[in-house]
């Protein structure tokens, strides 16, 4: 006879889980986006020792180990795989690096026919340290912190595979999809099916929630974001929970503004994740009442610490106490946050 299985041990009792599932829980799990990274002196140290940071996200136990270092610091409900939304562009064959000071460099996918040399057969083969790491992790984490896999959505991840890199504007991949609506769409849907291949091999390495960052999804009038990004994030949302229908997927449907409310009632997700500019009286009326949300205080209040970061996150708090609710930044945690403030926010939310 198998021996009982010690309480909070199965997944569905994870806090973290439990809030995705839509039920209130408090005080509120929470992770931060970004969590590893370079305000950890032990990441700088583990980077440093990587070398480069393609070989820090391929080589198994150093992703494990970064994405472990900040859970020892301040014990997140849930860990996130380290890995990076460029992932995908690297397993579909696209060249991508990464350069020190100036950030993600890939060469630029200029044409439909560009897109015919990418190879998402091979994508399995290419990431499988990634799948690895989150073997790894699954073997390494507490029983009570949940798993989070990732990947960019179509539309982010398209705009730094047809750019090159960073942008401020965006243009090539706009111009693309004003100009060849048909030939973008080629791209979308590869990146859509390409997407669901790789998260499901992470569900399958045992990762137990997903997070779909489109972080660019606001540049877009709202005809082109129900294209781009609502539709792409519905039809990733549907074929992963076709396969598995108990894995919570959480979108980030960066700067959509009032689309929010059309992510919540179309996109199939279990919990959005909210922008900074978000306001929490509207999104409790229009999003909680409909599923998990999650957010959004300003990282730069993380930055600043002392009474300005209690005063903003107390707002969060008493906005979304009562509902499906997980604590979390509005974007991605700064290079220069003191580790400080997380510790201090971190006593703040286990005493609400
Ligand atoms: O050491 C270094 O200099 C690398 C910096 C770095 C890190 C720590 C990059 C390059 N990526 C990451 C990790 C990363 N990226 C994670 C790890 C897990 C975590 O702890 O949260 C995740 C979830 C991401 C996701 C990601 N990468 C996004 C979506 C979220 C967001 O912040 O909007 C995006 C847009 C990227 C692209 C990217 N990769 C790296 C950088 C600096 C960027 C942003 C470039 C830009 O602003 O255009």
């Amino acid at each position: 006879m198998a021996p009982p299985r010690p309480v909070g041990s199965r997944p569905a009792d994870k806090k973290f889980l439990r809030a995705l599932r839509g039920e209130a829980v408090w005080p509120p799990p929470v992770w931060l986006m970004r969590q590893a990274g370079r305000y950890l002196p032990e990441y700088r140290a583990t980077r440093a020792a990587a070398g480069d940071f393609l070989d820090l996200c391929l080589t198994p136990e150093l992703a494990v180990e970064v994405t472990l270092q900040p859970l020892r610091r301040f014990g997140f409900d849930a860990a996130i795989l380290f890995s990076d939304i460029l992932m995908v562009p690297h397993g579909l064959g696209q060249k991508v690096w990464f350069e020190e000071g100036v950030g993600p460099r890939l060469e630029p996918l200029a044409s439909p026919a560009a897109v015919a040399t990418l190879e998402p057969q091979r994508l399995r083969e290419r990431l499988s340290p990634v799948f690895e790491a989150v073997r790894g992790l699954k073997a390494a984490l507490l029983a009570e912190t949940a798993l989070i896999g990732f990947a960019g959505a179509p539309w982010t991840v398209a705009s730094y595979m047809i750019e090159g890199g960073s942008s401020r504007d965006f243009q090539k991949g706009r111009a693309w999809a004003y100009g060849d609506p048909e030939g973008f769409q080629g791209l979308i849907d590869l990146l859509v099916e390409a997407t669901v291949d790789y998260l499901l091999a992470q569900v399958e390495a045992g990762a137990e929630a997903l997070q779909i960052f489109d972080s660019w999804s606001g540049i877009w009038p709202d005809s082109e974001f129900r294209r781009w990004c609502l539709e792409p994030a519905r039809r990733i949302v549907a074929a992963v929970k076709a396969v598995h229908p108990d894995i919570p997927v959480i979108l980030f449907p960066r700067g959509a503004g009032v689309l929010y409310r059309e992510v919540a009632e179309e996109s199939g997700a279990d919990a959005l994740s909210l922008d900074t500019t978000v306001p929490l009286d509207w999104a409790r009326a229009e999003l909680q009442s409909r599923l998990c949300v999650q957010g959004n205080l300003d990282p730069v209040a993380l930055i600043v610490g002392g009474a300005a970061l209690d005063r903003q996150a107390r707002r969060i708090l008493e906005a979304f106490r009562g509902g499906p609710f997980v604590f979390n930044l509005g974007h991605g945690i700064d290079k220069t946050t003191p580790p400080g403030h997380v510790e201090q926010l971190m006593a703040l939310l286990r005493a609400a």
